[in-house]
């Protein structure tokens, strides 16, 4: 263990420096974030009331809305100078979810990514192949930091270039690698593609993380790697990858680093808090966060809790695998996607119409993400064709460009490759009364 006198608080201690955190955080965010005070004195909550754990399901829900209506910085508690870092996600309209970090959060960052990893299998001096995304998105430089805070030897590879990611993890001989589910599974077909067995492979552990993922998915892993993969679970508003992890030796839910996150799980439509052990949304309140304390954060994340004692000797609670989402929100290749801001993008396009729907197929390990949208009646009317299809767009360089065009957009915003497909006006499904179905997810 990372940190194990506070990965072993006896229930009783952990819940006595929860309810004192929380005390502080809800005075602070009510004295520092005009947003809040709003809120609380809009639900009729005294601050001063908030005492114990019991109190908490007085306290209102922050929801992803409250993040976009005050983007970019209106939630933070602290003046922007004294923000250290600041990273984004995907937001459901054409604006990232922005979130900051003080100096003390990103300290914070690092000890619960390092408890991660600790918990994952890895120890100082190992070496972590570090394949997730760095740049805005929190799980590339939250993993190195807090792999550099474990004591381990961080290779910065980042995301793509799968090629040279098989080489480098031949010749550098990696302990650890830290990617999505589905990347690892990539890697693990391409090293069966080129002959090299996991047993010539140096990878004992993966820390597996940012998309859902099923036992199915880490049997392959784990039998193609040759490696013991652990879950790990996080979200950018609320710290970022390391808000849990599993524990490699029970591998039965991951442990919520509990002295900064206090978890709850309520029922989706009444919001009322479930007990332990029923599937309902994970909610989140930050207890030490600075820059950007969250209450009560509707992740729109579908599991449940358990609080009985794991073998492993740690105390804090452990969730189940995220079973489902409460909103929209895709997951491709790890990138949250949301349809509305596809929808903001078709919008900005003049020769399209917001008519469209988003197929989402797994093709091999690698997810793949169609989008059909309809042309607009007036652009249709100039090229003058019939009808759409693969050979007419092929043949004509006015279609072709505007496919190409969409596609661009839609990467260079959403950050996620799209393959267009052009429709005729009135092609795409229409609602009939009842819910559109403008997703449709065929890799379940
Ligand atoms: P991250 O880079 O850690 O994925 P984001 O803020 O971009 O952070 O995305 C957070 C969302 O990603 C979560 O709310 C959840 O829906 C999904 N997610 C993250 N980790 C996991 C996981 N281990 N299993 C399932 N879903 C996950
Ligand atoms: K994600
Ligand atoms: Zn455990």
């Amino acid at each position: 263990m990372y940190q194990p006198e506070l990965e072993t608080l006896s229930r009783e201690r952990l819940r006595g420096l929860q309810e004192e955190r929380l005390r502080a955080v809800v005075a602070y965010v009510y004295e520092r974030v005009p947003f809040y005070r709003r809120l609380l004195d809009e639900a009729g909550v005294d601050p001063k009331g908030v005492r114990t754990l019991e109190d908490l399901p007085r306290l209102p829900f922050t929801r992803k809305d409250h993040l976009r209506e005050n983007y970019p910085f209106g939630l933070f508690a602290v003046p922007r100078e004294e923000v250290a870092r600041i990273h984004a996600s995907s937001g459901t309209t054409g604006k990232p979810t922005v979130v900051g970090y003080t100096k003390k959060d990103l300290q914070i960052f690092a000890e619960v990514v390092a408890r991660s990893l600790a918990a994952a299998g890895a120890k100082p001096g190992m070496m972590l192949h570090n394949a997730y995304g760095y740049g805005l998105f929190t799980g590339g430089l939250g993993l190195h930091a807090g792999a550099e805070a474990l004591g381990m030897t961080v290779v910065p590879v980042s995301g793509g270039m799968t090629e040279r990611q098989l080489m480098l993890i031949q010749d550098f001989r990696p302990e650890v690698i830290s990617c999505t589910p589905s990347y690892a599974q990539t890697l693990a077909e391409e090293f069966r593609k080129r002959g090299v067995s996991p047993e010539e492979l140096s990878l004992e552990y993966a820390v597996l993380g940012a998309e859902p993922w099923t036992e199915a998915i880490r049997k392959q892993v784990d039998e193609g790697l040759g490696v013991r993969s652990t879950n790990i679970y996080g979200l950018s508003e609320i710290i970022g990858p390391g808000v849990a992890n599993e524990c490699v030796e029970e591998r039965q839910g991951s442990h919520i680093w509990e002295d900064h996150f206090l978890p709850e799980v309520v029922d989706p439509d009444t919001g009322e808090p479930l007990p332990e052990g029923k599937v309902g949304v994970l909610v989140f309140t930050t207890l030490t966060k600075e820059a950007m304390p969250l209450l009560r954060y509707w992740t729109g994340d579908l599991t449940f809790l358990t609080y009985e004692a794991c073998s492993c000797g740690r105390t804090h609670v452990r969730m189940g695998p995220i079973l489902g989402r409460t909103d929209d929100m895709l997951i491709i290749r790890g990138v949250n996607v949301y349809p509305t801001q596809v929808e903001a993008v078709l919008l900005g396009i003049p020769e399209v119409e917001p008519y469209y729907q988003i197929v989402v197929r797994r093709e091999g390990t690698l997810d793949e993400a169609e989008l059909k949208v309809e042309v607009s009646e007036a652009f249709f009317q100039e090229i003058g064709k019939k009808a759409l299809s693969d050979e007419v767009i092929e043949a004509d360089h006015r279609l072709h460009a505007l496919r190409e065009k969409v596609a661009h957009k839609i990467k260079d915003t959403i950050g996620v490759s799209m393959r267009v497909t052009l429709l005729a006006p009135g092609e795409a499904p229409r609602s009939e009364g009842g819910k559109l179905r403008r997703v449709l997810d065929l890799r379940k």
